[in-house]
């Protein structure tokens, strides 16, 4: 592989970059402080989920100000995290957790006193459990549920916060949630997929409204899930399989919120999304974003195939293809980030666009107590690059945001994916920068003569 030379001046200097983590996935603490349980509290923790469960994560919760500081060390400018519902409001509404609530201050404050930005995700898969009791997002009272909460997090975080994302990867949590029964709740069907899918479609512009009259110079965004996706070989019912999964994964939810609708045109049988329609909702659905965030990790290869039913199409197994792979089978394909900020830029109405996530897992091993993970250095290198080049050809890329700060507890893989910058042992919860930890702190630093010195300090103190 070659690589283009070029370092963070290559850049415009407004560029930001950052870093993203979710609550769940690190906070720990799952029922201290008047914390209630979430789904994932419930799936993680049920005999059937055999991979361990996230009631301690990376303890974030007590950890918060080691890890920012690091954020700091690395020279990254912007840290985005996101609010756990059920440590805020633990029924899911009603009762309001005073120690919920100075959680989150304590975090933001200790990022802006270190200069860092906080950007807020309001909702990053973790419902509260409560509230799934009453049907979760297949129960379209979900919107006024998500109202109160954004009504809430707006109210007390809006002063010091500007930067806010609604939703992350609808998609994900609502098809793995909602659909195959993969992640939490579990539920399985098109009958939960659909009401869960349209919901999520009118909270995440529900979200953005709420935001807008409550936050002064808000910045709102939300983010999605996006592949590259490609036809097996060019046969004409392949190419169209490709359009369907492309048109699933990619075009669902933000062409709604951009006045477009679901994209029946290509998914003829999605129209039975209107049944679970109330007066209005065409309406309901748009929201005039600021920016929108791309989270790119993998690429797609389908083909036609009669099952399922209405997609007509499957994916083909990247262990099958005899390309690259993360140790989760994702295949890895930096090129693939252009292709999607490409499409993604096309939408006549979308404005900034921002890598919220991107990322790859390895089975990261300490050897003499270093981490060489050259194969993560290399993912970025080249994403970098591509972000770069998309710069060039005029999309309007504003930023990058690495997943993730420390390997954490990733969903159904447990702790066993490991994404971090920072190794975790999840016994000690000990922090390791890893060999990509430190290229990124040189990348981002435009004070080169001041690398050296950092570097060895950091390998010295972990
Ligand atoms: C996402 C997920 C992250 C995952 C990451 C790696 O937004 O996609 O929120 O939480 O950990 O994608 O699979």
């Amino acid at each position: 592989m070659s690589y283009r030379k070029i370092n963070v001046n290559s850049f415009p200097s407004n560029f930001k970059w950052g870093v993203t983590t979710s609550a769940y996935q690190n906070e720990g603490a799952h029922d201290k402080d008047g914390k209630q349980a979430s789904i994932w509290d419930t799936f993680t923790n049920h005999p059937n989920f055999k991979h361990g469960h996230g009631n301690e994560a990376t303890n974030f919760y007590e950890n918060y100000k080691e890890d920012i500081l690091k954020i700091k060390e690395l020279n990254l400018e912007c840290f985005r995290f996101s609010l756990s519902w059920s440590r805020l409001l633990p029924k899911g509404i009603g009762k309001v957790n005073a120690d919920g609530i100075n959680f989150y201050h304590k975090v933001i404050n200790y990022c802006l006193e270190l200069d860092i930005e906080p950007w807020i995700t309001l909702y990053h898969w973790d419902l509260p459990q409560a509230l799934e009791n009453k049907g979760g997002w297949t129960n379209r009272d979900i919107l006024k549920w998500f109202e109160e909460y954004v009504e809430l997090c707006s109210y007390e975080y809006g002063d010091k916060v500007k930067k806010w994302i609604v939703l992350n990867e609808p998609m994900s949590f609502i098809g793995l949630g909602y659909f195959t029964g993969l992640h939490a709740p579990g539920k399985k069907g098109i009958n939960n997929f659909l009401p869960a899918a349209h919901h999520a479609t009118l909270c995440q512009a529900i979200g953005g409204k709420i935001l807008r009259k409550n936050v002064k110079d808000a910045y709102i965004g939300t983010t999605f899930s996006c592949s590259h996706v490609s036809p097996v070989n060019r046969l004409a019912k392949h190419k169209k399989a490709a359009q369907r999964i492309d048109a699933m994964l990619n075009r669902f939810f933000i062409e709604p919120s951009l006045g477009l609708g679901y994209p029946k045109d290509i998914i003829t049988g999605l129209s039975v999304i209107e049944s679970y329609f109330a007066p209005g909702d065409d309406e309901l659905m748009k929201f005039d974003f600021d920016f929108i965030g791309i989270q790119y990790y993998f690429r797609v290869v389908a083909k036609f195939s009669l099952l399922p039913p209405v997609l007509f199409a499957t994916e083909i197994p990247a262990i099958q293809r005899d390309v690259k792979v993360n140790n989760m089978g994702m295949e890895i394909y930096p090129k693939g980030l252009l292709k999607v900020l490409k499409k993604f830029s096309a939408y006549k109405n979308v404005k900034d666009i921002y890598i919220t996530e991107s990322g790859v897992c390895f089975d990261d091993e300490i050897i003499k107590g270093k981490i060489k993970d050259s194969n993560r250095i290399k993912y970025f290198k080249k994403t970098f690059e591509f972000t770069l080049k998309a710069i060039e050809k005029g999309i309007n890329v504003k930023g990058y945001f690495v997943w993730t700060l420390v390997d954490n507890f990733e969903w159904a893989e447990g702790t066993k994916a490991r994404f971090g910058l920072i190794h975790n042992d999840f016994v000690t919860q000990k922090r390791t920068f890893k060999k990509s930890a430190l290229w990124l702190q040189s990348f981002l630093s435009k004070n080169k003569s001041t690398v050296k010195k950092k570097e060895k300090k950091s390998e010295l103190s972990v």
